[in-house]
């Protein structure tokens, strides 16, 4: 059966398994707050197999967490085609950030099956774990650790702000497989994906054919100061960590104003000590996040917030470290596919551009070990992070179809 132009997935039951999966770790304003390794986490992950085994599949788990499952195709030892995202949400995300990804390509599965289409390849959905490096830094860590760019024990060792690690909490939710991660080999990996921006929505586009990706330093700067009281403590005599984060947060945001277009730089999480109304923090410890699709400005604007971070705190007598803890260069995705995802738009007669992901995603690391593309829909307003983060059926079922004739195209219809 050749791929036909009028193949479609079905709309109505992707949009029902969106809204299904969102009750799970519910927010308190719409969105979801589900984050890795918690029981929402593991409560999200059992539903998905469970729509998984329903939909004929196999389930493989790597010691990562990482979920497989494989609808087979007519050549068992041909290299599969793997399609996926991430389940694990911000904790104000919204309802479709990753969880559009799995739950398309879990669609375009129910589709195949539906229309009694047959693979030479394998076809394998894909959830990767702890995406959002909200819990634990950084993000993209499992499918980091599968990509080879960080070892197990690193990621294992990694700590929330409540000081419980990676490894006990992957444990403790008993999704710990028992697959070595990184053994299985890809032929190509498909990621479709909210856009997070406003690009697509304001130029009228459905889908985004995403032929780069920008890159990311996350650099985790401790202050040290002096704890004093706030009020007897004359202004001459204080170490104020916290002034320094402020002066270092506006720096920040200076420096990447200053590398427009293609920058950006904000700090999105702060830790005070000892976080009293009446004392002067003696110490801070907060994230900076610059990115940017350029490596040369990606470099120098790393190179300028270390200065700064560096001279405030000088200026101010506090102690300063900084420590990257998460990072990745630009990323170029695969021509071909690229190619394939712009036709797969064509042929279905959707509206399309290509575009630079401004948000990293899982496909940034198996880009490093296999072929590897996006595919984008617009997002309302190109808010995203948010509980209010909202799509359009129209925009979901566009973007999986694409995702379906481009898998379609890639794992090799037989018969
Ligand atoms: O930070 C990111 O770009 C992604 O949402 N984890
Ligand atoms: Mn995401
Ligand atoms: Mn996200």
């Amino acid at each position: 059966m050749a791929v036909l132009a009028n193949q479609r997935i079905n709309a109505q039951r992707l949009w029902d398994s969106l809204g299904e999966m969102a009750m799970i770790g519910p927010g308190v304003a719409g969105g979801c707050n589900r984050q890795t390794l918690t029981d929402a986490d593991s409560a999200g992950r059992h539903l998905f197999a469970r729509w998984c085994a329903e939909a004929g599949m196999s389930m493989g788990v790597d010691t990562m967490g990482n979920m497989f499952a494989t609808r087979a195709g007519t050549h068992p030892d041909a290299l599969p085609v793997y399609m996926g995202s991430h389940l694990d949400t911000q904790p104000t995300g919204g309802r479709y950030d990753g969880v559009l990804g799995v739950l398309g390509a879990l669609e375009v599965v129910r589709s195949m099956n539906d229309l009694g289409i047959k693979t030479r390849r394998p076809i394998v959905v894909t959830n990767w774990t702890n995406e959002e490096g909200a819990r634990f830094a950084p993000a993209m860590l499992a499918s980091g650790v599968f990509a080879g760019i960080h070892t197990q024990d690193y990621a294992y060792g990694r700590r929330d702000l409540d000081g419980k690690s990676f490894g006990e909490e992957l444990a403790r939710i008993g999704w710990v497989g028992d697959e070595a991660v990184g053994s299985r080999k890809m032929h190509a990996m498909l990621e479709l994906h909210i856009e997070q921006g406003p690009i697509l929505e304001a130029e009228g586009k459905t889908i985004g054919v995403v032929t780069h990706g920008q890159g990311l330093w996350w650099l985790e700067i401790t202050l040290t100061g002096k704890d004093a009281h706030t009020g007897s403590t004359p202004m001459t005599m204080r170490v104020n960590a916290g002034l320094g984060m402020a002066r270092i947060t506006e720096r920040v945001h200076q420096i990447a104003m200053a590398h427009q277009p293609n920058a950006v730089g904000a700090v999105g999480q702060v830790k005070v000590y000892p976080n009293s109304r009446n004392v002067i923090p003696g110490k801070v410890v907060f994230t900076v996040d610059i990115r940017s699709p350029e490596q040369g400005k990606l470099d120098l604007m790393r190179g300028e917030v270390e200065r700064a971070a560096y001279a405030v705190a000088a200026e101010l007598g506090l102690g300063c470290s900084i420590e990257p803890v998460g990072h990745f260069d630009p990323v170029t995705f695969d021509p071909d596919l690229v190619n394939v995802v712009r036709g797969a738009a064509e042929r279905l007669g959707h509206a399309h551009m290509d575009i630079i992901s401004g948000a990293g995603h899982d496909a940034c690391w198996t880009n490093r070990v296999a072929p590897t593309v996006m595919i984008m829909c617009p997002c309302v307003g190109g808010l995203s992070h948010n509980e209010a983060e909202e799509i359009s059926p129209e925009w979901a079922a566009a973007g999986t179809d694409v995702l379906l004739h481009a898998c379609l195209e890639v794992a090799e219809v037989v018969g």
